[in-house]
């Protein structure tokens, strides 16, 4: 597994001191060990599918265990510890109404993310996932700009003051004002792009813990 190095390590003992490396860096996610050379590699992500986390012979790989107790990272649900996110992409396709309720009937909100850093962090492990960068339209996420064409807030009206929009983004069509988080095959990277109500997407929902 050679995408989305954190940290490399030689001569560690074993899978356990390669966990504590893991757990002693809020940004690590996941980590591959190989019990024969010793060597211990970091990720700032979690390989969700099987065909993007194959370990190399005689290599483990695990995730590390949140310290957030509330964030049920057995039910899918991704804890990013340094930026105290806990948050669940789903890959069923939605209109923007089906992808509020999806989250609100799993107790979540629309993912909001508060700075470019967890927004980033966000593209960066949909745009690591095979399963997810094969989702067509991306991923509804918190944002619109429907109530004044161009000024783009989150639903508790605070402004967006991050960007993270893919080329040519946003067309800031009147009809396109919602956000979404989608894969460009064609610069091979995950960002915002305007999206209409009834476009179907999947979404990323968000747990507040
Ligand atoms: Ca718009």
């Amino acid at each position: 597994m050679d995408r989305e190095i954190l940290e490399t390590f030689d001569s560690v003992k074993s899978k356990t001191e390669c966990a504590l490396k893991c757990t002693e860096n809020l940004d690590c996610l996941s980590y591959f060990y190989n019990n024969v050379e010793g060597f211990c590699q970091t990720h700032p992500v979690v390989f969700i599918s099987p065909v993007d986390g194959v370990a190399k012979s005689f290599t483990t790989y695990s995730t590390v265990f949140g310290v957030l107790g509330s964030c049920p990272i057995n039910d899918g649900y991704i804890n990013h510890r340094g930026y105290n996110l806990c948050y669940k992409p789903h890959k069923t396709l939605v209109d923007r109404a089906g992808a509020i309720n999806k989250c609100v009937g799993d107790g979540d909100v629309l993912f909001t993310g508060f700075n470019t850093q967890q927004i980033k962090h966000v593209a960066q492990q949909l745009n690591s996932s095979s399963d997810y960068r094969a989702v067509t339209g991306g991923f509804y996420i918190d944002g619109s700009d429907e109530a004044d064409e161009g000024q783009w807030v989150l639903s508790d009206g605070s402004k967006i003051d991050w960007s993270l929009w893919l080329p040519e983004q946003p067309q800031n069509k009147t009809d396109e004002d919602y956000l979404a988080l989608r894969y460009e095959e064609e610069y091979s990277t995950t960002g915002f792009n305007d999206a209409r109500t009834t476009w179907l997407k999947g979404v990323v929902c968000q747990k507040l813990v």
